[in-house]
């Protein structure tokens, strides 16, 4: 049966405030999640990832756990260890515990961000796509988390059967603010989507997707993402002009431009390490 009622961690942050809006129209009963108390929505859980018996509760009695809660951006290590590493174990451990199913898990880009970007030119040869199974080349401690939880995934779905759909997040804001995220945008409706389409394919294993629009400077291969059923209507050309106008085009010199997770894999590390 389908999902109903799911956890939404991480429900106070960018993301997770999105899909507050947009997931319900799907059918979900959402229960929220976040260190961070919710102001229009008293009835959602306030607690850390480092609380096993919060989770424990948390994730007492749903369908389906979308894990967005994290740091989201690159930190000192020990920050990113007790928050995306050691919290999203905790939440493995709650959920197996507790026989959910499945979770759907907010991997990055910058889990592979040091895979070279296809040459700009639009559109794109498809042969010329980062391929989903691209090893993991982590940009920071932030993407290392995320390859982090990917193998976690991984483990929970071999030894355990707990399901997930680890989503490859490119940049989901309602709008692209750069050049290169008219490459790996994914609009918010199209995030709801393929939330909807990783919450209830069935058999789904462990599998990993990208996570964007179908845009037309697209840097990598939505096949897996599509085998779920998600079918991307949104697009980023009609931002190109005005971004490249305004930022020029993409320098293949530049790291930070020539790589796919971008700033991320040129700029200084965060002490301390
Ligand atoms: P965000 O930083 O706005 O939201 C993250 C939320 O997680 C915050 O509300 C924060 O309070 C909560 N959180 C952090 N540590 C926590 C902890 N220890 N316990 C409980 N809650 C905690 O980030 P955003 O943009 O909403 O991203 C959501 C998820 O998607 C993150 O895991 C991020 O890494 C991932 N992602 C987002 C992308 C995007 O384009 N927005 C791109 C790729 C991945
Ligand atoms: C991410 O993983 C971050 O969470 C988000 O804030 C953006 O920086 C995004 O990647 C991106 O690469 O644009």
């Amino acid at each position: 049966p389908a999902p109903r009622t799911v956890l939404l961690t991480g429900a106070a942050g960018g993301l997770g405030t999105l899909m507050r809006s947009l997931l319900p129209e799907y059918g979900y009963t959402l229960r929220l999640f976040d260190v961070r108390p919710i102001e229009d929505a008293p009835e959602a859980i306030t607690a850390d990832l480092t609380d096993k018996e919060a989770l424990r509760e948390a994730v007492r009695g749903v369908d389906a756990v979308l894990h967005l809660a994290g740091i989201s951006l690159e930190a000192p290590f020990e920050k990113i260890l007790r928050s995306n590493i050691e919290g999203t174990y905790n939440l493995y451990e709650a959920a197996r515990l507790e026989g959910v199913p499945r979770i759907v898990f907010a991997s990055s880009n910058h889990a592979v961000g040091f895979t070279p970007a296809p040459r700009a030119g639009t559109p794109l040869d498809p042969s010329a796509l980062i391929p989903i199974d691209t090893p993991h080349r982590p940009d920071t401690f932030y993407g290392l988390s995320k390859c982090f939880g990917e193998d976690l995934a991984q483990l929970y779905w071999d030894k355990h059967g707990l399901e997930t759909v680890s989503v490859r997040i490119g940049s989901c804001f309602p709008e692209p603010t750069g050049v290169r995220m008219l490459s790996v945008w994914m609009s918010p409706a199209d995030g709801a989507r393929l939330f909807h389409a990783a919450l209830t394919a069935e058999e789904v294993g462990h599998t990993v997707v990208h996570g964007s629009s179908a845009n037309t400077r697209l840097w990598w291969d939505l096949t897996s993402a599509r085998a779920l059923g998600y079918e991307p209507q949104d697009d980023s050309e009609p931002y190109a002009e005005k971004l490249i106008a305004e930022q020029g085009e993409l320098d293949p010199e530049n790291p930070a431009h020539s790589h796919l997770g971008g700033h991320f894999v040129s700029d200084p590390p965060i002490w301390p390490y």
